[in-house]
């Protein structure tokens, strides 16, 4: 680790970024002989060093199994993993703990309604909607389900800016719509879908919602319970947290009428060969040892946003996306994908006659780390007419100087081909 990068923020939103940097052990370095600027924070924000003080100490302290010894290391481990489950529930506003399901991530957070919820509930010619801007974790389930259900998808059209044509989402819901599922906030676009009217229309229509928050819980304040979403999807790594942890969230009465998801150990309450009966929720759906330690050390990653504070980092991550997006603008050649009027940090762009992976690759050598590609989101790209995009998406610990760089280095880039 060496302490090159001198980082002096303009930006006074509210938070000292410098003091947050510092946190952050993996900002300090050199990426091909550069200061490394992190742009990738959609893919994964990088973790403050309480996250990793935590993993450690579980290991160093308390690793057992939990829910199962008689013993103090595995009380203690215990009390640290239901602890998360309480700090979820009040970062999410759940009504109760009970309703917040550990999984691996948003993706298997789908799989998981569309595997127990859809599997009893979903019937020949039902219908459910997603929209255009989905990431695959939030299409492809639903197509296995419409698959073995012989149930219909339907997808709502999305307008050239980025923004859901919410009339035509009007018209897609009927009666026959058992689910809608559609994301918070477009991975790829940025764009922040209007989830709630887009509920309270679903349940008019007597459809249950489920949110994939894989993105805007990262960057807005999301309410459950202000929502009514009746399911939502999300994962630690992309909050400041591990790998390897997510989070279902599902109302109670639909998690108590729902089927198991795997079976195994945990999720049981009485096992005969001739029946078994199961669990009370959460634990109906956590079969087998879980992710102890990363579940753990997530609980340290939502105290970090606390410390931020959600409006603190709102607004700071807003001001870098209007600092990059005007700034970028002016750059001959530079092509933004996505332009709504409501958009989390994210700068999803093509560089006129250069591949996005071209981008992506000049970006590195220069010590800055975007994602290029279709991000997951194939129909979206296809929609567009394009291969991919180059993107750049911001977290609490960016700065404007590294958006400097990034615009400089695109100059130089656009320069070539334009
Ligand atoms: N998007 C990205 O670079 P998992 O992989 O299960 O943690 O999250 C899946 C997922 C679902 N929905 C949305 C909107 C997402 O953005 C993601 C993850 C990353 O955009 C990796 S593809």
């Amino acid at each position: 680790m060496s302490d090159l990068v001198e980082v002096i923020d303009t930006n006074n939103k509210g938070i000292d970024v410098l003091s947050i940097r510092k946190e952050f052990p993996v900002l300090h370095q050199e990426v091909n002989g550069k200061p490394l600027a992190y742009f990738d924070n959609a893919a994964t924000t990088h973790k403050p060093a309480r996250v990793i003080a935590a993993l450690k100490a579980y290991y160093e302290q308390d690793n057992s199994n939990i829910h199962r010894g008689a013993h103090t290391l595995a009380s203690r481990a215990t009390e640290h993993y239901e602890l998360t489950r309480t700090r979820i529930k009040e970062f999410i506003n759940a009504p109760s703990a009970e309703e917040v399901i550990f999984t691996k991530g948003t993706t298997e957070g789908i799989n998981l309604v569309a595997n127990t919820f859809g599997k009893k509930f979903i019937r020949e010619g039902d219908e459910i909607i997603i929209s255009t801007m989905e990431h695959h974790s939030n299409i492809v389930p639903w197509q296995m389900l419409c698959e073995n259900n012989n149930a219909i998808l339907k997808v709502i059209p999305i307008f050239n800016n980025g923004e859901l044509d919410f009339e035509a989402y009007k018209k897609l819901l009927s009666p026959k719509t058992k689910l809608v599922a559609v994301v918070h906030a477009s991975n790829a676009l940025g764009t922040v879908n209007p989830i709630k009217e887009m509920i309270d229309l679903a349940h008019e229509q007597g459809a249950k919602f489920l949110v994939d928050g894989a993105q805007s819980t990262a960057h807005l304040s999301v309410d459950v319970q202000e929502l009514d979403c009746d399911f939502l999807a999300f994962s630690a790594h992309k909050l400041y947290g591990p790998t390897g942890v997510g989070v279902l969230y599902g109302k109670r009465e639909l998690l108590e009428a729902m089927p198991p998801y795997q079976g195994g150990g945990e999720m049981i309450s009485e096992v005969r060969f001739e029946k078994t009966t199961y669990n009370t929720i959460p634990y109906k759906f956590e079969a087998g040892t879980p992710n102890i330690a990363d579940v753990i050390a997530f609980e340290q990653a939502l105290s970090f946003i606390n410390d931020c504070g959600k409006e603190n980092i709102q607004n700071h991550e807003s001001y870098l996306l209007g600092y990059a997006t005007k700034k970028c603008a002016t750059i001959k050649g530079f092509e933004p994908v996505g332009t709504a009027n409501d958009k989390v940090s994210v700068m999803s762009f093509n560089v006129r006659n250069t591949h996005p992976f071209d981008v992506g690759m000049m970006l590195d050598a220069s010590g800055i780390a975007v994602r290029t590609g279709h991000h997951c989101t194939q129909p979206l790209m296809d929609w567009y007419g394009i291969e991919g995009t180059v993107r750049a998406s911001f977290a609490v610990y960016n700065t404007t100087e590294e958006i400097d760089r990034l615009y400089e280095s695109l100059v130089r880039i656009a320069k070539r081909n334009n």
